[in-house]
């Protein structure tokens, strides 16, 4: 069991000294590393080291970045200095779990916040459509190039936080971005200025935001601590922190209810946090509407909540169009479930094995039916699901896993990507009248393709060479040939503005 400790502590630093490290590990941590990454491992200038934080990192790299250094970054090599024992040394150590459990408060968080910008404009510095913007995360170097979806210019590109994860969230104008970092940095970008705002620190290791749709609350999922807090949208000062007792696996925005629905990693349990000034019945209180009281333990009806229990914890979630219901995934990747929000209840199995990706999900119309496509991580397929009765209506075979759908009211096809396995470089294109694959794109033999995103008219689809020397390649969505290659570094999720702030059916949300 976690002990509870503030990191900033002496208690803290000597917890760590005795978390059972040998002295010399610990010796080498405090020389090399503290001063970046914190005496307390739970990062500083650089990012958290830490297991949950390093997940997405193999050991092997770890060795690799500590030898070498990161390029365009503040992390120097340690090659000559260190050799290779003490290398391993220090990368066996960062993989260890903290002993203590650290806490990351309402003091932290206010304390982190960090103003970064200033003379912001009235209007767009570019002439660009200003919704037609994509915001392009590049994980190799971790930066973010701003993208103009008329010219595929770039406007602009700026360090970002280690490791961002989640797609970007939006201000309901379109004006401002919203980027999460694993590590619980939240920074705040203006788009018309073309310069971050400002940045806070809202957990140790977080999952994903989400923003309100009326703008005024942005919520952060964390798995460390174990909590969701929501923050004021424009000060980024914390309002309500939940101590969730789980970790929280996600946390989305159900427009349509004005709430947030928050999933649980270890409890079978969904949580429906209300944000209108007039929450429904089943929610308790009347909402106290004041941001200036501050903390809110002391104004329980402030955004209450209300539970929906499940059979089980799921992962990774769909939701319909009316927000009324939403596909989760099993744990053991068998199946899944679907919960209606207003009964606060299971109303039906979802046919589907192999590890469906719901979140990747996307809903268009066929034969009169509204129908759900997702991809499988476990399997080579994607799943067609009639929304209206839960009913499986077609596999569709694909040439292995994927991970990423996407489409757009505007063609009559649909992206998916092969992930994993020997064909990863391949992406099908779906015709969603007839659910055939019509064509099949190898836009970089042998490297990964991932991640569509089209442009705001639908005119274009953006594709990742998932690759450190990679590319965004734009591709007409009705002829599906190649119209141009945007060189960027590791790739990964682009995120259009008006596509996001209009919720289009093809896109995630
Ligand atoms: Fe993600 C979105 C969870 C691994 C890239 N991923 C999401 C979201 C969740 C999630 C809950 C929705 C957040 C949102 O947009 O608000 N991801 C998980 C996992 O549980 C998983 C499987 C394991 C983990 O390490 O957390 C996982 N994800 C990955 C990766 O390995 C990916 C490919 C590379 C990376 O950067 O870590 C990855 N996830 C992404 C991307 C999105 C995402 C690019 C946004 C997709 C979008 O288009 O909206």
């Amino acid at each position: 069991m976690w002990r509870m400790l503030r990191p900033d502590s002496v208690a803290f630093a000597f917890a760590l000294l005795a978390s059972g490290q040998p002295a010399l590990a610990e010796a080498l941590y405090l020389e090399n590393c503290a001063s970046c990454h914190g005496s307390d491992r739970l990062g500083g200038m650089g990012p958290a080291l830490l297991p949950e934080s390093l997940s997405r990192l193999r050991p092997e790299k770890a060795a690799e970045v500590i030898r070498n250094g990161r390029p365009a970054t503040q992390m120097p090599a340690f090659g000559d200095t260190l050799g290779d024992a003490n290398i391993q040394t220090l990368v066996d150590l960062i993989y260890q779990p903290l002993e203590v459990m650290p806490t990351w408060d309402e003091t932290s968080i206010r304390a982190s916040i960090n103003p970064l910008g200033k003379n912001f404009a009235d209007q767009p510095v570019f002439d660009a459509d200003p919704l037609n913007l994509f915001v392009l995360v590049e994980a190799g170097d971790h930066h973010v190039s701003i993208l103009d979806g008329d010219t595929f210019e770039r406007l602009a590109r700026f360090p970002s936080h280690y490791a961002l994860h989640g797609g970007a969230k939006f201000s309901p104008d379109g004006r401002y971005t919203y980027l999460a970092s694993r590590d619980g940095w939240v920074m705040v970008y203006d788009l018309w200025s073309l310069q971050p705002v400002a940045e806070v620190r809202a957990g140790i290791n977080t999952r994903n935001i989400a923003i309100s749709h009326d703008g005024r609350y942005l919520a952060v999922a964390n798995y460390l601590p174990h909590n969701l807090v929501i923050l004021d949208a424009t000060s980024l000062q914390p309002v309500r922190i939940f101590d969730t007792q789980s970790r929280v696996s996600a946390v989305y925005q159900a427009a349509l209810r004005s709430s947030f629905i928050v999933a649980m990693k270890d409890i079978p349990e969904l949580w429906e946090i209300n944000y209108s000034d007039t929450p429904p019945p089943g929610f308790g209180g009347a909402f106290v509407h004041s941001h200036e009281k501050g903390m809110v333990e002391a104004l329980p009806e402030y955004l209450p909540v209300r539970v929906t229990p499940l059979s089980e914890p799921l992962d990774d979630f769909f939701f319909d169009q009316s927000y009324r219901h939403v596909m989760g995934t099993s744990r053991d990747g068998q199946g899944g479930k679907v919960v209606n929000l207003d009964v606060r209840a299971e109303i039906a199995d979802l046919p589907i094995a192999g590890m469906p990706h719901l979140g990747s999900g996307i809903t268009f119309d066929h034969e009169g039916h509204r129908v759900m496509a997702s991809p499988h991580l476990k399997e080579a397929a994607i799943s067609i699901i009639d929304m209206s009765d839960w009913k499986l209506i077609k596999k569709i075979e694909t040439g292995g896993p994927g991970f990423f759908m996407r489409s757009h009211a505007n063609t009559p096809y649909a992206w998916a990507d092969v992930f994993f396995g020997p064909n990863r470089d391949q992406v099908h294109v779906i015709d969603k009248r007839t659910l055939e694959i019509v064509k099949t794109l190898v836009p970089a033999p042998g490297k990964t393709a991932a991640h569509v995103e089209f442009t705001r008219d639908g005119r274009y689809a953006l594709l990742s060479i998932w690759e450190e020397d990679g590319a965004v390649v734009v591709y007409d969505a009705e002829s599906l040939t190649e119209v141009r290659r945007i060189p960027a570094n590791k790739p990964v999720g682009k995120y259009n503005v008006g596509n996001k702030i209009s919720n289009e059916e093809g896109t995630s949300h």
